[in-house]
C-alpha cells in the first residue's frame, strides 16, 4: 500500500474477520469501543476517508455522512443497503459497496427451509413431540401441501433466481413479478403484483427494502392471494404492511405466513408471536459461520481495494465506478 495509511471508521460490532483484516493495513477507529460516541466521532471526523459498516440496522444517512468531509467510501456488510442513503452518497462522490453473491445459496436454502416449515408445519410438529403429545395421538395431517402449489416470486434477482432453481428441483411451478422482466428467465412475468397474487397461492418475497418497495405487500395483495395463500418474506420487514398482514392472518384472509424479517426487528409484534399457525425466524437468511465470514471478507476486500487505489469490487448501482459524470 503506497503512502500513508488511510483512516477508516468501523461502525457496528467488532467482527473478527473485519477487524483482523483491516488492523495494521489502515488506521482503524472503532466506534463500538468509544465510551462517548459523539465525542469520539468529533475527534476523528476530519481524518476519516472510509467507513466499514457491520450492521444493517445502523442508519447511515446524509446527516451522518456529512460529518466526514474527506469521506470517499462506505463498505457495508450485507447485500441489502436500505440503511444507507446511497443516492445521497452518489450525489456527493462517495462510493458505497455491499456484499452481493457470496450469500445467494445460503439465503436460498433458508428460504426453502422457511417455505417447507410453513407449508408442512414442521416447527409445530417438533414442538408437539417435545411436549410429549405423540404418545397420546399422532400429529394432525397438514391441510397445506407443496404439491399443486405455484410460487409467485416477488423479486427475481440474484437470490430470487437461486430460490427459483431450488423450487424447480422440487417440481414447483414458479412465476415472478419485478419492475422489469429478467432476461434469461423462463418463468411467466407479471408486470402487476396484484395480478400475480390472484393467480398463485404462495408468494416468496425477495426484493430490496427502501422507498420503492415500502408496504408492497398490502391488504389488496393479501386479499388477492386468498384463503389458501401463504406469504414467505425473506426480504425486509418494510416490504410488508405488517398490520395488514396481522389482520389477514387473524381473519384467515390468507392461510399462513413464514417470516424471516420484521418491520421493527428484533421486536416482533405480539399478535404474530401469539399465532401458532405461522412460522417466525430471527432474520437468519445468511447466518452460517462460513457465509458470514465470506460477507465480512468482502467488506474488508472492498476497503483494501480502495486503499490500494483500485476500483471497488462490489459498488451499489447508485454509486457506479467509475462515477458517471
Ligand atoms: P437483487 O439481485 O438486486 O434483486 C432484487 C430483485 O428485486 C430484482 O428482481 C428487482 O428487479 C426486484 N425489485 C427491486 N425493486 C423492486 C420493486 N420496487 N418492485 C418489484 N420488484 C423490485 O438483490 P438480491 O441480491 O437478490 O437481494 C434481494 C434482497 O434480499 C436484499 O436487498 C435484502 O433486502 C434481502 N436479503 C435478505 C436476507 C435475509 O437474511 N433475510 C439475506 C440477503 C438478502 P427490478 O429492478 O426489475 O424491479
Ligand atoms: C444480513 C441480509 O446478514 O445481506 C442482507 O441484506 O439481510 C443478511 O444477510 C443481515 O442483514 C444481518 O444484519
Amino acid at each position: 500500500m503506497a503512502g500513508e495509511k488511510p483512516d477508516v471508521l468501523l461502525v457496528g460490532n467488532k467482527k473478527p474477520v473485519i477487524v483482523g483484516g483491516l488492523e495494521g493495513k489502515v488506521n482503524l477507529h472503532v466506534l463500538f469501543d468509544a465510551p462517548d460516541r459523539e465525542a469520539f466521532l468529533a475527534s476523528v471526523a476530519d481524518r476519516i476517508r472510509a467507513i466499514a459498516v457491520t450492521y444493517t440496522s445502523e442508519k447511515i444517512d446524509g446527516a451522518f455522512m456529512q460529518r466526514f468531509p474527506k469521506l470517499e467510501q462506505i463498505s457495508s456488510f450485507g447485500v441489502g443497503y436500505d440503511h444507507i442513503d446511497a443516492k445521497w452518497a452518489g450525489a456527493h462522490g462517495i462510493i458505497v459497496t455491499h456484499t452481493p453473491e457470496v450469500l445467494n445459496e445460503e439465503v436460498a436454502d433458508t428460504a426453502l427451509g422457511l417455505l417447507l416449515c410453513t407449508v408442512r408445519e414442521l416447527p409445530q410438529a417438533e414442538r408437539f413431540v417435545r411436549a410429549g403429545k405423540w404418545a397420546e395421538k399422532g400429529y394432525p395431517l397438514t391441510k397445506a401441501t407443496l404439491r399443486n402449489r405455484t410460487v409467485g416470486m416477488v423479486g427475481m434477482g440474484r437470490i430470487g433466481k437461486a430460490i427459483a432453481r431450488r423450487l424447480e428441483a422440487f417440481g414447483v411451478p414458479v412465476v415472478y413479478h419485478s419492475r422489469n422482466p429478467q432476461s434469461g428467465v423462463n418463468c411467466k412475468y407479471y408486470p402487476k403484483l396484484v395480478d400475480m397474487a390472484r393467480d398463485v397461492d404462495t408468494l416468496m418475497v425477495i426484493v430490496p427494502g427502501g422507498a420503492s418497495t415500502d408496504k408492497l405487500i398490502n391488504a389488496e395483495v393479501l386479499n388477492a392471494l386468498g384463503p389458501n395463500g401463504i406469504l414467505i418474506n425473506m426480504a425486509r420487514g418494510s416490504v410488508v404492511d405488517e398490520p395488514a398482514l396481522i389482520e389477514a392472518l387473524q381473519n384467515r384472509t390468507i392461510y399462513s405466513a413464514g417470516l424471516d424479517v420484521f418491520a421493527k426487528e428484533p421486536h416482533v409484534p405480539k399478535e404474530l408471536l401469539e399465532m401458532d399457525h405461522i412460522v417466525l425466524f430471527p432474520h437468519l437468511g445468511s447466518s452460517t459461520e462460513v457465509t458470514r465470514a465470506a460477507m465480512d471478507q468482502l467488506v474488508v476486500d472492498n476497503i483494501l481495494a480502495w486503499a490500494a487505489g483500485k476500483p471497488p469490487l462490489t459498488p451499489v448501482p447508485e454509486t457506479p465506478y467509475p462515477p458517471k459524470s
